[in-house]
């Protein structure tokens, strides 16, 4: 749709009810149209109101001064109440205006019918996936990414579903650019996936770990308590913070010993993600995330590693593979089973944390074993310990228990198995391997 000023007839039409105007546009109840002349030009929640109010101001200056710090709806005038109270009022096109009251854009009724959700860190893994499940669920995605050199759609584009996400540029560690997609979008849901995720990076950048993956997450959180829009947060925090394990299974009251740079600034950011629900209401959740694994998994972590690798010795494309700690325990799982938990965390009525885990352990020479015995090879010709490949400091073991996920989140733990996880990884590695 272009932006031209003829359509602004297009805008408000008065046949049917506020009330459907409310239910289309997938705002809660309380919810505040603001309209100029005949133009909704934004939209004010009951908190926005209420917090005003609390101030001590009359309820149309209260909602003069709440919109003043909005970006978008920031045009007030009497019509707002008159029409709220005697005329219903449906919406088709919404003109977004800025404090001037420049038009900036319009978001058509089909748009304002879905959710909308923000996915920081879509180029990743679990970004991919989430970006897919909620496509699937009507949504509209939009995908923040950091800008580099050559951009890095692959993942995204391997799912096919890179044109249906509107793709915005943003960096963890840049606030204002947190802020600008914030306002812009007006997301209802918000999942900070974006970090450095690698631990063994961890070590060696640690300053730059904690800016992405503790500071990252805090800059989210404050532009959503700055922004006040509402928006529910998801946090992608990681069973790393178990680290030396205190107990065995691992569930969310276990004591946290994080043991690297990453786990250390991950635990950070998961009380930032608690301190912001309790001090300021934010409906923020953070998931407790055992490893989860598929084929689009980042070449580095051990499991794609291993069977990247093995595919490619099949084909006679390689003849070794140089790994670490082949004692090393880990809860593995099927990113694309763990993508439906982060959703179902923010649709339940009260934000809270969770541990998602298969609940089932396995060491890294077990990964590999299954994996060159499922392509009939023999993992002792072909595995070389290299002690690169170590780490200053191991976590040992992590075995999570997802009863409270289970119970409160009706979810599966085994839907995809240990077995069917190697299986799925590998077929996808020696097809485009085979391409
Ligand atoms: P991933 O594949 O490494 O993806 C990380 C994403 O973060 C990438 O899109 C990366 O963008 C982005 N990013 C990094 N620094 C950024 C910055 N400064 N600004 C903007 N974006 C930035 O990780 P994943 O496996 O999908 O995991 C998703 C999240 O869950 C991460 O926070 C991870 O720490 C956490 N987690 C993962 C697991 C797991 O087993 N997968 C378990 C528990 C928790 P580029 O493409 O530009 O690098
Ligand atoms: O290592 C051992 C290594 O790098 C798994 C991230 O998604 O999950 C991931 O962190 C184990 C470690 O994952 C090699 O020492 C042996 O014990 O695949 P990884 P990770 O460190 O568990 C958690 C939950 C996250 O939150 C993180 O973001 O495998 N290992 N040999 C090796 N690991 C690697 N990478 N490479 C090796 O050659």
């Amino acid at each position: 749709m272009t932006k031209n000023s003829n359509l602004l007839a297009l805008v408000v039409d008065y046949k049917s009810t506020l009330k459907n105007a409310l239910k289309i546009t997938n705002r809660p109840e309380g919810t505040c149209f603001i309209l100029k002349d005949e133009f909704l030009v934004g939209v004010l929640t009951d908190g926005d109101i209420r917090r005003a109010m609390v101030a001590g101001h009359p309820i149309d200056t209260a909602v003069s001064s709440v919109m003043n710090t909005k970006f978008v709806s920031c045009l007030y005038n009497d019509d707002y109440f008159k029409i709220l109270k005697d005329k219903p009022v449906s919406v088709r096109y919404i003109p977004l205006v800025d404090a001037n009251g420049r038009l900036m854009d319009f978001i058509s009724r089909s748009t304002l019918e879905k959710k909308i959700a923000l996915i920081t860190g879509i180029t990743g893994q679990d970004g991919a996936y989430l970006a897919q499940f909620l496509l699937k669920k009507g949504y509209r995605v939009y995908g923040a990414y950091r800008i580099n050199s050559t951009p890095n759609f692959e993942k995204i584009d391997e799912l096919g579903i890179t044109q249906k996400i509107d793709l915005i540029d943003f960096d963890l560690i840049d606030m204002g650019s947190i802020i600008n997609a914030i306002e812009t979008i007006q997301p209802h849901e918000i999942y900070n996936l974006a970090a450095q995720s690698f631990v063994k990076h961890s070590f060696s950048q640690p300053v730059g770990t904690s800016h992405m993956t503790a500071l990252g997450a805090t800059n989210v959180l404050e532009a959503i308590r700055l922004t006040s829009i509402g928006s529910k947060f998801y946090q992608a925090s990681s069973s790393e913070m178990f680290g030396k394990v205190q107990q065995i299974p691992q569930n969310e009251l276990t004591p946290f010993y994080p043991r690297s740079p990453y786990a250390v600034a991950k635990l950070y950011a998961h009380y930032m993600t608690i301190n912001y629900r309790e001090s300021y209401g934010i409906f923020a959740c953070s998931g407790i995330l055992f490893n989860h694994e598929s084929p689009l998994r980042g070449l580095e972590f051990v499991t794609r590693k291993i069977t990247n690798t093995a595919a490619k010795i099949k084909l006679g494309l390689a003849n070794e593979l140089q790994l670490g700690n082949l004692e090393a325990k880990r809860d593995w799982g099927y990113a694309p089973d763990y993508v439906e938990c982060m959703w179902l965390m923010l649709q339940q009525d009260k934000p809270d944390d969770y541990v998602i885990a298969t609940g089932e352990t396995h060491s890294v020479k077990e990964f590999v074993e299954k994996t060159f015995s499922y392509l009939d090879l023999d993992y002792k010709k072909y595995v070389k310990i290299n002690p690169k490949y170590y780490r200053p400091t191991e976590v040992d073991i992590l075995l999570g228990d997802p009863s409270k996920a289970k119970g409160k989140l009706n979810w599966n733990p085994t839907k995809t198995t240990f077995d069917e996880l190697i299986e799925i990884m590998i077929k996808s590695d020696l097809k485009r391997l085979e391409k």
